[in-house]
């Protein structure tokens, strides 16, 4: 093992002596997380990707090399685990981004929680578009960024969603995880598994309103053109994360373009 940047000798020590001992990683790195040392316990992760099983990001360094590109880790937040990502696109690609749907907005729509097909709904009044995985080269470019930015298959992501919240539009407090309490999980999980992360990109500036907000724990992001935001929705056992509750503000001047990516535990097949 590496030391970890992050932690005093006497933990890093703690850590060696474990790992001799024989405990699993897994083991280690839910005790980092329940201690509070979460840069830490991401930083073993790197370590030890072969035993992990969720998207993470290496928080060693302030900045992340990505396969065409190197972008900024700019904030860090746990829990949930939340992380800001600074230039991730360039504006020539959000523009590009936004050009491609042109013409074929439609109403978006989200998972009914009564038998679990989309459905509009008022509580998502943006407009949106989806597309397929890969379904152009800048989509696919943008997808080899996401695979070596969470360390997660770019078969294991939903199709690229595009979203338009004119003034006032929003999308109310929700999560992006699958209930398993919910009648309709087995269904919404048999197609690609659990949605386990979310990565926003934002594609425009807004002058007032529009931040994604996580009304649980307090923090807004606001947003910020060719800016990146990812959360986890479960947490490193698996288990889904309530305070991963999360709201698109309401656009109170401008127009809001972004960029939504699911991740799945499983391949997708969309
Ligand atoms: O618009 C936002 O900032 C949040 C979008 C969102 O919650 C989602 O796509 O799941």
């Amino acid at each position: 093992m590496n030391a970890i940047l992050q932690l005093e000798p006497t933990w890093q020590q703690w850590i060696t002596e474990n790992i001799e001992r024989g405990v699993p990683h897994n083991k280690i790195i839910s005790t980092l997380f329940e201690r509070g040392f979460y840069s830490a316990a991401y930083e073993l992760m790197s370590q030890q990707s072969d035993v992990i099983n969720i998207p993470y990001i290496d928080m060693t360094h302030n900045s992340i090399e990505l396969p065409d590109k190197t972008v900024k880790l700019a904030s860090t937040f746990h829990p949930p685990f939340v992380a800001v990502i600074e230039s991730f696109l360039s504006h020539q690609e959000c523009d590009q981004l936004i050009k491609s749907t042109e013409g074929k907005m439609k109403e978006s729509r989200v998972v009914s929680p009564t038998d679990g097909t989309f459905a509009a709904h008022n509580a998502r009044t943006s407009l949106s578009f989806g597309f397929q995985r890969s379904a152009t080269p800048l989509i696919t470019i943008i997808e080899n960024r996401i695979e070596a930015l969470l360390h997660w298959p770019a078969i294991r992501g939903e199709g690229l969603q595009v979203l338009q919240y004119g003034k006032g539009a929003e999308y109310r407090p929700h999560y992006d995880f699958f209930d398993p309490k919910n009648e309709n999980f087995q269904r919404n999980v048999g197609k690609g598994g659990q949605r386990v992360g979310t990565l926003l990109m934002y594609l425009s500036d807004v002058e007032a309103g529009g931040g994604t907000s996580f009304p649980k724990v307090n923090l807004e992001v606001r947003p910020k053109k060719g800016m990146a935001l990812y959360f986890a929705n479960t947490k490193f056992d698996g288990s889904v994360e309530s305070l991963s509750l999360h709201a698109g503000m309401p656009v109170i001047k401008g127009t809001k373009y972004l960029a939504t990516k699911w991740l799945r535990t499983n391949p997708y097949i969309g």
